[in-house]
């Protein structure tokens, strides 16, 4: 029986409470130049239509509802003895919604706001803007979303790192393997002896590092797992 069980989530675990994608046919990069919305650089250039991107997304994100598929992760980690953790490339609230405690974004949250002026970070629902004013220091034109741009380090990497390392099964869900670090993970998983399994609705770029796979619709496959984890406690 596995001891500790780490979980990588991206975009398809959220895609059927209504969160578009990224990279499917109909997805955010589909619609965006990710240069342009989610770089630093793009961000210097045109904050106001990064603020306007993120904004949409706050507003587009106000109504949506964890799906079967993150109250499943949730029910895992309320019921097996071993360790569960989940690291999610996803900037959505849904898996604290659903009840995740023990849980890394990776990428930030879309619910999050960053002073560049004096690094304070706020939790952020409303619309931001370069004349919003910062309410730690009263500044206004530093204030950012406090999410993982390209180029941009991902949080908590050390932190991520020490739970690979001591993984003894890794689950990718939902995610193309397109971005890293995070498609490295299951590389890690693999060197420190972590059976590895990808759940998603087709093979990812990294389907070849992967001991065992399921495809299909999170919200069906994610629960069968999950019961299949469970039948053995
Ligand atoms: C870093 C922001 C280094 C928040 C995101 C050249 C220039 C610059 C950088 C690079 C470069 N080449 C490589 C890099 C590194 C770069 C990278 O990997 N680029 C890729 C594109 C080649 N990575 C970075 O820049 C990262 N930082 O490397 O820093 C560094 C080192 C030292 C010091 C400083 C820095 C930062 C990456 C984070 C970027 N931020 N988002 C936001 O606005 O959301 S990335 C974005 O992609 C999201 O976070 C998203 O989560 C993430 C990954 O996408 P997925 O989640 O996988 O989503 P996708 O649509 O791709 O796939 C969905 C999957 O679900 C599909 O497989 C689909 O089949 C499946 N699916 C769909 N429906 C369902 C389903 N599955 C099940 N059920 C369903 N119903």
């Amino acid at each position: 029986m596995a001891e500790r069980i780490v979980i990588l989530t991206g975009a398809g675990l959220s895609a059927e409470s209504g969160v578009p994608t990224f990279r499917d046919k109909d997805g955010v990069w589909a619609k965006y130049d990710y240069r342009d919305v989610a770089t630093p650089e793009g961000f210097a250039r045109d904050p106001a239509l990064v603020h306007a991107f993120y904004n949409m997304r706050r507003r587009a994100h106000a109504g949506i509802q964890p799906n079967a598929a993150h109250a499943a992760l949730a029910r895992l980690e309320r019921a097996y003895p071993g360790e569960v953790w989940v690291v999610t490339q996803n900037v959505d609230a849904l898996h604290e919604a659903a009840g995740t405690k023990n849980l890394i974004h990776m990428h930030g949250e879309l619910f999050g706001a960053l002073c560049t002026h004096c690094g304070a970070r706020f939790p952020w629902s409303g619309d931001m803007s370069l004349e919003t004013r910062c309410p730690g220091c009263g500044k206004a034109g530093g204030m950012r979303p406090d999410v993982v741009w390209f180029g941009e380090m991902p949080y908590q990497m050390e932190r991520i790192g020490e739970l690979l390392a001591a993984a003894d099964l890794f689950i990718s869900i939902g995610t193309s393997g397109n971005v890293y670090p995070a498609a490295g993970f299951v590389a890690e998983a693999r060197a420190a002896g972590a059976h590895t399994v990808e759940l998603n609705l087709e093979p990812s770029e990294g389907r070849l590092m992967f001991a065992e796979a399921m495809h299909g619709a999170a919200t069906v496959i994610v629960p069968a797992y999950v019961n299949r984890l469970l039948q053995w406690v």
